[in-house]
């Protein structure tokens, strides 16, 4: 008899679809704030899952954990503190630690249970969350930036789409609170979606943070098993411009997609993408 196949399926849009075959559906649960799947694919390797969407896959996690870590930390002269709010997979931590002047950098992440599943699941990716200059601390990303004043050189934003738990961290009032957190000269990157499906919420986030930092950013990068496979960034910063970073400077440390030549090249953005955020 032939072996049975079996597929799981992102609903990217009402009307689109993503399906991967997959050969085993390594663990589920119902955590207290969303349903959590490692699934092993056959194209990407294990893949996680929150509310039914692909939060990252063994194979092609290096686009965007390089991407959202790399841009902020070469274009900050000197992150020390650093924190990640989201991403309990750990991938953004592994890739600050690349960072030899970071001295410590904290992962705020709401649900325990994602972390503990990419600890035991996913180890090519989490395992730097055990690493001496990390710490994890579990708690709402909102409350903590609003609790802690002129604390971090860098903050990174690595959370899931805007619906569920991540919806308050696409507010005005959460950015006002990252403002606040960052040290006089720091900085901060969100990941901001699609391009092509999210204009509205690249065009309000945008502009909200142009409303509070003096200088604001969008750069592009290519993330095949997200929506459109093009994901957007958005960059807040008190000081540093990205532009105007000497990337001769800039130290070559292990990547697979960033390099000193993309840093700036990044922000060179399809002019479909220039009109969302004029
Ligand atoms: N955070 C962004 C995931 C967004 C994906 N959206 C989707 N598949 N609809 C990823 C966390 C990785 N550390």
């Amino acid at each position: 008899m032939a072996e049975m196949e079996l597929w799981f399926t992102e609903q990217q849009t009402p009307d689109l679809g993503f399906t991967c075959k997959i050969t085993k559906t390594i663990y589920t649960a119902k955590t207290q704030y969303q349903d959590l799947a490692i699934l092993e694919t056959k194209q990407f390797g294990r893949m996680l899952v929150l509310d039914g969407a692909v939060q990252t896959t063994i194979a092609d996690e290096f686009c965007y954990h390089e991407l959202i870590s790399h841009v902020p930390l070469f274009t900050h002269p000197n992150p020390k503190k650093v924190a990640v709010i989201g991403g309990g997979d750990g991938g953004v931590i592994r890739e600050i630690l690349k960072h030899d002047e970071v001295e410590k950098a904290y992962l705020i992440e709401i649900d325990r249970e994602v972390v503990e599943a990419s600890k035991k699941y996913l180890p090519e990716i989490s395992y730097a969350l055990d690493d001496e200059r990390a710490e994890v601390i579990i708690t709402d990303g909102i409350k903590f930036v609003s609790e802690n004043k002129n604390m971090f050189d860098v903050i990174i934003v690595d959370s899931t789409d805007p619906i569920g738990p991540a919806v308050g961290l696409f507010q005005d009032s959460f950015y006002k609170a990252v403002f606040e957190c960052l040290k006089e000269d720091g900085l901060f990157v969100a990941q901001t979606e699609s391009p092509f499906y999210d204009k509205d919420l690249i065009k309000n986030v945008f502009h909200t943070v142009k409303s509070i930092f003096p200088i604001t950013r969008l750069y592009l990068g290519f993330i095949p098993t997200y929506p459109s496979g093009l994901w957007s960034f958005t960059l807040g910063s008190k000081r540093y411009d990205p532009l105007e970073v000497d990337i001769s400077r800039i130290k070559r440390i292990d990547t697979k997609y960033y390099n000193p030549e993309l840093h700036k090249a990044l922000f060179a953005l399809p002019t479909f993408v220039q009109e969302i955020i004029k």
